[in-house]
């Protein structure tokens, strides 16, 4: 095999595996305890652990901060001795009664504040779990009337919230996952591009960068690849999250790959290309297994997308680069197309 240029390591979030609820139906598979899920990690060839705030204290609105710290530090003892390391908490902030009209961008100032709020408890678990990375899936920012919110005024309230975050902890590194739409009709910060942009605007923008969802792009009609670089290129890619959507449906998480091998193939030689991982981001998964999943086999999208991952880059890494150039030069984009998928196929060219 060719030489890589990148570290991969690799992450995924208890909410991964799941009991298979849509909006359509109920659970079809028996939920798996957090400390059964932990055990589940190495063998599946993950060793790092995204979480919601919530899914490392359970009802944390409920418990005093005390209590939250110290569910926090049993936590951190647990992950330990499975060798495990959190990659980020992410605060829920689209699941409680105070952010039903949104949570930084609410307009009621008292649910605003509950979303700072919580978001520092978030940075107190962070710490006490031994990351500083903060993961912002701005849910419901944005509207579903448009004449409800004033939009740029939504612009400010987030930067507001940023700012007070960078404040309270001077290490913490903000990561923005932008996604179009879901649960709102129209986000207020769409895409990576978004993302970076309020990133400018903030006390400390060295310190808020973003995390690309393959299919949060894709949703937003954009190629996951571009919006990679587009991060890269502002050295501002702190995650990812790999997963594959086919077309703007819902939002499917499939299998990274599934739909699209060759735009996973370009994800994949983007990070490759970049060496990413080389300063310690971790590669994401964000993939739901589908509903008609048995029990038994409620964790094989997460094993299949990593291997998915690791052949491409192989197909990455064993690409042959003079041809590519060459047909670059000539420009024969109809036969380096050609090459592209005859190599994907494995088929000789
Ligand atoms: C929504 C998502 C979320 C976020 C997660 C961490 C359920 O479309 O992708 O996953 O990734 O909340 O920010
Ligand atoms: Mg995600």
């Amino acid at each position: 095999m060719a030489k890589i240029n990148g570290e991969y390591r690799f992450s995924f979030g208890p909410w991964n595996i799941h009991e298979g609820e849509d909006p359509f139906g109920p659970v079809v598979r028996r939920p798996v305890a957090l400390s059964r899920k932990l055990k589940l990690y190495k063998g599946l060839g993950f060793d790092g652990v995204q979480f919601h705030d919530d899914d490392a204290v359970p009802d944390l609105d409920s418990k005093s901060h005390e209590q939250v710290m110290k569910e926090a530090r049993a936590l951190k003892k647990r992950l330990d001795s499975e060798g495990l390391t959190a990659e980020f908490v992410a605060p829920r902030l689209w699941f409680a009664r105070e952010t039903i009209d949104g949570a930084y961008t609410s307009n009621d100032p008292k649910c605003r504040r509950y979303a700072i709020d919580r978001s520092k408890t978030s940075i107190d678990i962070a710490n006490v779990l031994g990351t500083n990375r903060i993961v912002l899936w701005l849910a419901r920012e944005g509207s579903y009337i448009r004449e409800t919110k004033n939009p740029r005024e939504e612009v400010l309230q987030i930067v507001e919230a940023l700012n007070a975050m960078l404040d309270y902890d001077p290490n913490v590194r903000i990561l923005i996952e932008p996604k179009p739409n879901e649960p709102v009709d129209s986000a207020i910060i769409p895409s990576i591009g978004h993302a970076i942009g309020l990133s400018y605007l903030t006390c400390d923008p060295a310190r808020v960068g973003g995390l690309v969802e393959s299919a949060h792009s894709i949703l937003a009609g954009f190629d996951p690849s571009d919006d990679m670089a587009y991060a890269l290129a502002h050295d501002k890619l702190w995650s990812v999250h790999l997963n594959d959507q086919s077309g703007l449906k819902f939002d499917e998480d499939k299998s990274f790959g599934s739909a699209d091998l060759r735009r996973a193939f370009n994800q994949v030689r983007v990070l490759e290309e970049y060496s990413y991982g080389r300063n310690g981001e971790w590669v994401g998964l964000d993939v739901k297994a589908m509903r008609t999943q048995k029990q038994a086999g409620n964790t094989k999208h997460l094993a299949n997308s990593r291997k998915t991952f690791l052949m491409l880059l192989d197909k990455v890494a064993t690409l042959d680069r003079d041809l590519e150039a060459a047909l670059i030069k000539a420009r024969d984009y109809e036969e380096l197309d050609r090459y592209i998928l005859c190599h994907l196929m494995g088929e000789k060219y």
